[in-house]
C-alpha cells in the first residue's frame, strides 16, 4: 500500500508542469505574457528533434507578441510558474530536478518573423548539479527564488533584434529517452548599444542528441556530476 501511494504522489508530481511567464529588465517586472511567445499549455516538450524544441509549441512566429527594447549588459530575469499565478505552491514543483540553461539568437531581421531555426543559438547561461552530495539542483534554486533566475546580457553583443531562449530541463523520469521533460519559453528583444562580438552558435533542434548524458540520465543513482547538453556557456 505504501508502494502504491508513493508511486501515486509521484504521479501527481510529474503532472504539475510549468510555464515561463514574467519577465524582469534591469530589475523591473514587465508583465505576465508581455514580449513571450505563449505556449497553449503547461506540458513540456520531450523530442529533441522536434521544431517544438526550439520555442515551445506555437513558438515558430511571434507575430502578434511585441518585443521589448533593452540596453546592451542588462540583466534579465525569467519567472516560471505552474499554473497563471505566483503565490500558493512550488513555482515549478520540487519533483522537477535538472538543469537551467539560457541562449540567445539574433533575428536576420525582427524578433516577430524569426522562427529561431538553423544555426543560430548562443549559450548564455548553464547551471546545473550545485551539490552532489545533497543533490541540489538550479530547479532547486529557481523553486526558492519565487520561479526566478536571472543572466547578464553581454555587452559585446551587437544591436539589433533578438529571440532569448530559457530552458528548464527535468530529469525525473529520463532514465530512458524520450523521458527527460524541456520547458521552454522565448522572449523577443530589441538589444540597443551592444558591441560586434560574433558568439558561437548551435542549432536548436540540432544541437541535442536522445544519447547526450545530460538528456538520458538516472539522476537516482548517488550522481557525481553532471553535463548539460548544448556546449559551453559564451560569456561575451
Ligand atoms: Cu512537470
Amino acid at each position: 500500500m505504501k508502494v502504491i501511494l508513493s508511486v501515486l504522489a509521484f504521479a501527481a508530481l510529474a503532472q504539475a508542469h510549468f510555464t515561463m511567464q514574467y519577465i524582469w529588465v534591469n530589475g523591473q517586472d514587465e508583465g505576465q505574457n508581455n514580449y513571450i511567445r505563449v505556449t497553449p499549455n503547461n506540458n513540456p516538450v520531450t523530442d529533441v528533434t522536434s521544431k517544438d524544441l526550439t520555442c515551445n509549441v506555437n513558438g515558430l512566429s511571434g507575430a502578434s507578441v511585441q518585443t521589448v527594447s533593452i540596453p546592451a549588459g542588462t540583466n534579465l530575469t525569467f519567472e516560471w510558474h505552474q499554473h497563471a499565478q505566483r503565490t500558493g505552491e512550488d513555482p515549478i514543483s520540487g519533483g522537477h530536478k535538472g538543469p537551467v540553461q539560457v541562449y540567445i539568437a539574433k533575428a536576420p531581421s525582427t524578433a516577430a518573423s524569426f522562427d529561431g531555426q538553423g544555426t543560430v543559438w548562443t549559450k548564455l547561461y548553464s547551471s546545473g548539479l550545485l551539490n552532489p552530495s545533497s543533490q541540489q539542483w538550479a530547479t532547486d534554486v529557481v523553486n526558492t527564488n519565487g520561479g526566478k533566475h536571472s543572466v547578464v546580457i553581454p555587452a559585446s553583443l551587437p544591436a539589433g533584434e533578438y529571440l532569448l531562449r530559457a530552458e528548464i530541463i527535468a530529469l525525473h523520469v529520463a532514465q530512458s529517452y524520450p523521458g527527460a521533460q524541456f520547458y521552454i519559453g522565448c522572449a523577443q528583444v530589441k538589444i540597443t548599444g551592444g558591441g560586434s562580438a560574433s558568439p558561437p552558435t548551435i542549432a536548436l533542434p540540432g544541437a541535442y542528441k536522445p544519447t547526450d548524458p545530460g538528456i538520458t540520465v538516472n539522476i537516482y543513482n548517488n550522481l557525481q556530476s553532471y553535463t548539460a547538453p548544448g556546449g559551453a556557456v559564451w560569456s561575451g
